[in-house]
């Protein structure tokens, strides 16, 4: 008979199959002033993370800042250079900044260079961990996020993009070279698809809500016939959702008629989830209503691929309560608990729609999509 384990038993630390990276040192990037994008976003999660003892069911991956060689592998040096000046600005001298920074939706202080290294910094360390084969999933409580961040722009909250950054450390410096990021973030990941549009080594998935003129990052990068190019044409697959509101039922459709058919298709050897609670019920800037459960499900879904290896890592999320309960659902599945039931899930119209032109859309390029059977 195999041996049976409880939790209530040590574990010992080569047990551990799932991973963390957290520092609240990344929570010297903030807005005197209050933001959206606030340091309890990570430490509220950390706290729960400690009242929950999950931090005893998962090993402490040591974090670090990124290198500049590892940036440049998704970034120009002209990006660096801006992003590391920062650190040496006077107060008057980002006094003055404000507007500039505030075009882009950004904040700036002198904490701000060592928060965003040691965020992607973070993100490479969990996706390496996984990749390695030391780890089987990871989960980065990181910030400043990063998916807005383009090869030359820092914008959205983000400086640099972690979870670009890291996927190209990891295709350099391991065997695995085909890798899914899959971007549940209730915004488009412009600088991701950008780092990758004609890249097919890398399939980036992404659902966001999608307005051309308003929603942000607006235009039409993030529309649903922006699907890479050159030899990364069928290699961006993006699910625009009209309007707000969009919730477990139209997330779990868009999972079952477009997303899961074309990640296993893709095959990915690493899975990594932009993992943004923004489209969360009960945030703001989001609007929509996906429950922790809902993530639960999105998460349980994708575990199964690439022979399980798996990194979530943070982006959005401006809820702090919302949030954190999202993070700990997640969190649960990766550890290797079963998600909460769902109740029976009817997708909108609207939903429905999106998904539909989607599949007519990506049937060009991947089999495995129908859009027959989205109708
Ligand atoms: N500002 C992100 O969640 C960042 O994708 C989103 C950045 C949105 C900036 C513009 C914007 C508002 C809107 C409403 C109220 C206040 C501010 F990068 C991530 F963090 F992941 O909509
Ligand atoms: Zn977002």
């Amino acid at each position: 008979d195999p041996p049976v384990r409880s939790y209530s038993v040590p574990l010992r630390e080569s047990d551990l199959t799932v991973g963390y990276v957290y520092s609240a040192e990344m929570t010297n990037h903030y807005d005197p002033q209050g933001h959206q994008e606030d340091p309890k976003r990570i430490t509220t999660i950390w706290q729960a993370i400690l009242k929950a003892e999950y931090h005893q069911r998962m090993k402490s991956i040591p974090i670090r800042p990124v290198k500049r060689h590892e940036v440049l592998l998704a970034h120009s040096e002209d990006h660096w250079d801006k992003v590391l000046a920062i650190e040496h600005m006077t107060t008057q001298q980002i006094l003055d900044s404000r507007e500039y920074y505030e075009q882009l939706s950004l904040y700036v202080m002198q904490g701000t260079t060592r928060a965003a290294c040691l965020s992607c910094g973070g993100a490479v360390e969990a996706c390496l961990a996984v990749a390695r084969g030391e780890l089987q999933k990871t989960f980065a409580i990181i910030r400043p996020p990063g998916h807005h961040a383009e090869p030359d722009e820092h914008m959205g909250f983000c400086f640099f993009n972690n979870v670009a950054v890291a996927a190209r450390v990891v295709q350099q410096s391991t065997k695995t070279k085909r890798i899914l990021i899959l971007d549940w973030d209730v915004h488009h990941g412009n600088g991701t698809q950008k780092a990758f549009n004609d890249d097919p080594s890398i399939l980036y998935i992404s659902l966001h809500r999608y307005d051309e003129g308003t929603f942000y990052p607006c235009g039409p990068f993030g529309g649903l016939q922006s699907c890479g190019e050159g030899p990364g044409i069928g290699y961006s697959v993006n699910i625009p959702w009209s309007g707000k509101g969009m919730g477990d039922a139209d997330y779990i459709h868009a999972f079952q008629k477009v997303v899961m058919p074309i990640a296993m298709e893709f095959a990915p050897e690493l899975v990594i989830i932009s993992a943004g609670f923004d489209a969360a019920h009960g945030d703001e800037l989001g609007e929509c209503c996906v429950s922790p459960t809902g993530y639960a499900h999105m998460t349980h879904m994708l575990s199964g691929l690439a022979g399980g290896r798996l990194v979530v890592a943070l982006e959005g999320g401006y809820n702090i309560d919302v949030t954190t309960k999202s993070a700990m659902a997640v969190l649960k599945v990766i550890l290797g608990e079963a998600p909460d039931e769902l109740p029976p899930l009817i997708a909108s119209e609207s939903a429905t729609e999106v998904v539909w032109l989607v599949s007519k859309e990506q049937s060009k390029y991947w089999r495995s999509v129908n859009p027959k059977i989205c109708e």
